[in-house]
């Protein structure tokens, strides 16, 4: 098989299992080559995870979408006063996760930086409501932006504050927040956020509370390539300091609505050299996730074959995503697990259902008892 030449001393050191530099990333998102670069992903993630593609039943709330952050690629923020604005009450939430049941394994809530809802008067007791209902769920919480904010509005330092979190169950943080690390994106971008060095350091002080999480990269707005590369150096050597990601997940830039508009839709192509990309780079994180919602289930399937090896969650079928959604994805908001596990089998791998922190789990696998009707009010009023 014919191979861009370039490529060759890449392919030998990732034999000899030697990380790749910041030339041989850019040397991997210029090559013409794009079979050989799918062809060197797929390996590595098969080398990783064999045939097995991940992923999890779950709940995916935005519990509000409040945010005074006014980051520019952003559609879904709304200001308290906006009549789109939505603030779920705790009750609400906790009602919301119940509503088609208690058959799944995380709950997902990412919101926004909201002066009322990100207090810790809310979030403790609402995480401790969920581990007593639900004490086979996982809780991914927050973003690292929302944790420093929180820790910000409190006057805690991210020591302390994860402490308080952990003990009230707090099991994963969400990837997102990172967009891209280089100060000149963030000073253009998305200036009133978390830099870099403090969300690298919500996750490291996060793992060492024994609370997991993720990593994302926005791509597809100004960001260079030296600047993406940068990226997945950044988070590479965070997991060597302190371990604890599990997952990458490339979040392609949506435009409807927003004020990077004019950049317009990544492409079907650039989508799956990030996730090659991404595999080949990130040599200490054991997955890569293709979120469906995000480049949609066809070029997620195609991801699988370019070192992805997770399709994140079915959500539940009375879900409603914001961020996508307002920004013009195409995709549902609900796909059912068999239909899930049909669309990662016909591309010949093996679906295995997970939770947060990749126990995995029979795909019938059912919590034991069930929560009577109404137990959420009930039950929260105990706790
Ligand atoms: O930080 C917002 C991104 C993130 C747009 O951990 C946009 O499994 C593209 O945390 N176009 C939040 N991206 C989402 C998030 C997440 C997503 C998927 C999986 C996981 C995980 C976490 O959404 C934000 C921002 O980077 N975002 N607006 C947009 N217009």
């Amino acid at each position: 098989m014919v191979m861009d030449s370039a490529l060759l001393p890449i392919e030998h050191k990732l034999d000899e299992g030697i990380p790749l530099s910041r030339e041989d990333g850019l040397t991997l998102f210029r090559t013409p080559d794009l079979h050989s670069l799918g062809r060197l992903a797929k390996t590595v993630k098969e080398r990783k995870s064999g045939k097995n593609v991940y992923y999890v039943l779950n709940r995916y709330i935005n519990s509000t979408n409040v945010c005074y952050a006014n980051c520019s690629f952003c559609s879904f923020a709304k200001g308290e006063k906006d009549a789109e604005a939505v603030r779920m009450s705790a009750d609400e939430v906790v009602a919301k996760a119940l509503e088609t049941g208690t058959n799944f394994n995380q709950i997902h809530i990412v919101g926004g930086h909201d002066p009322r809802q990100l207090s810790l008067d809310y979030w403790l007791p609402l995480m401790r409501r969920f581990k007593a209902l639900l004490p086979h769920v996982q809780l991914s919480l927050f973003t690292s932006a929302e944790i420093d904010y929180l820790a910000r509005r409190h006057r805690l330092t991210y020591d302390e504050i994860l402490s308080q979190l952990r003990a009230a169950g707090l099991d994963n943080i969400n990837g997102g927040g990172a967009e891209i690390f280089a100060p000149r994106f963030r000073a253009l971008v998305c200036p009133n956020k978390v830099d870099a060095a403090h969300w690298l350091e919500v996750h490291e002080v996060a793992h060492r509370h024994g609370v997991a999480s993720n990593a994302t990269m926005l791509y597809g707005t100004i960001e260079t390539l030296e600047e993406r590369v940068e990226h997945l150096i950044m988070l590479r050597e965070s997991q060597q300091r302190s371990p604890g990601f599990n997952a990458f997940i490339p979040l392609a830039f949506h435009p409807d609505g927003n004020k990077l508009s004019h950049h317009g839709w990544t492409s079907g192509l650039d989508d799956i050299r990030l996730f090659a990309v991404s595999r080949l780079m990130l040599n200490n994180f054991d997955h890569i996730k293709a979120y469906w919602m995000i480049q949609g289930l066809k070029v997620c399937q195609l991801a699988l074959e370019f070192g992805a090896d997770d399709m994140d969650g079915t959500h539940g079928s009375t879900d409603e995503e914001r961020i996508y959604h307002s920004a013009g994805t195409q995709s549902g908001q609900y796909v059912d697990d068999r239909e899930f596990r049909r669309l990662i089998e016909e591309v010949g791998y093996v679906a295995v259902r997970r939770n947060s922190t990749y126990e995995t789990f029979a795909p019938d696998w059912e919590p034991e008892g069930r929560v009577p009707a109404g137990a959420g009010a009930a039950r929260a009023a105990a706790v």
